[in-house]
């Protein structure tokens, strides 16, 4: 199996190099995986790209902005990949849990999202971040029935071929619900609990118009449904 951990990173060049040292890969690749870090880069000022290339990683320049649109253009550039890995290049995510959770994949999902809410370090989320995403989590929840508890995590464990059954469309921060509502009604999915650790480096979502932008595309996808 070839795994793929794609991140995006815009302006991430103090916590990129934590972030990649925290995978697991020695444990991936005794387990017989091939192991590919891949970084969609949105053209950043800093030393990003160096350092990411330094530890290994592979780098794709995207200049189109947005979140979601780094994503597109990764999972476009992963086609040779059988599970993909994703998650931010901030330090936040749990990367050195990835081996268990690409094991729990292959028992038997095609999609795992995972859950922040469960374990927080203090100040990981902010509390209008946490309202924020209780909210969009909540209209989710409601409009599409889909019983997940973090809407907005970023760390997602997939089989790539089943992107293919996926209808991908957003470039920003909606991609993150927009991947889990098409995930849970067209594939084999669950929800896993993770602990979520504070940033490092500054944030690059506009809280109040991406928070805005998530709340709208939920009507927006049920209204062309
Ligand atoms: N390539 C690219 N990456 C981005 C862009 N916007 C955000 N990111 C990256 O996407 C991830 C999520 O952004 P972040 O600010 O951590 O959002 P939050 O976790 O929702 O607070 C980080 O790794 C960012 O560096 C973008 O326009 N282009
Ligand atoms: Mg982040």
């Amino acid at each position: 199996m070839k795994i793929c951990i794609l991140m995006p990173a815009l302006n991430e060049e103090s916590s990129i190099g934590a972030t990649i040292n925290d995978m697991k890969f020695e444990k991936l690749k005794e387990r017989g995986h091939d192991v590919e870090i891949v970084v969609v880069d949105g053209n950043s000022k800093d030393r990003t790209r160096e350092i990411a290339k330094e530890k290994g990683a592979r780098i794709i320049i995207e200049k189109r902005r947005g979140y979601g649109r780094a994503y597109r253009t990764g999972f476009e550039q992963c086609k040779d990949c059988d599970i993909i890995v994703t998650g931010d290049a901030d330090g936040t995510y749990p990367f050195s849990t990835i081996p268990e959770l690409v094991e729990m994949l292959e028992g038997g999902f095609d999609f795992i999202t995972t859950d922040r809410f469960g374990s927080q370090e203090e100040g990981a989320m902010s509390r209008m971040h946490r309202v924020g995403n209780m909210v969009l989590s909540m209209t989710l929840r409601f409009l599409y029935g889909v019983d997940i508890r973090d809407s907005q995590s970023g760390m997602w464990i997939f089989r790539r071929e089943k992107l293919d059954a996926l209808n991908l469309t957003s470039d920003g921060m909606p991609l993150s619900e927009e991947i889990k509502i098409e995930a849970f009604s067209k594939l084999k999915a669950r929800e896993v609990p993770i602990h979520y650790t504070k940033r490092i480096g500054e944030k690059k979502i506009r809280s109040f118009q991406d928070g805005f932008a998530c709340f709208w595309f939920l009507f927006k996808k049920k209204l062309a449904e």
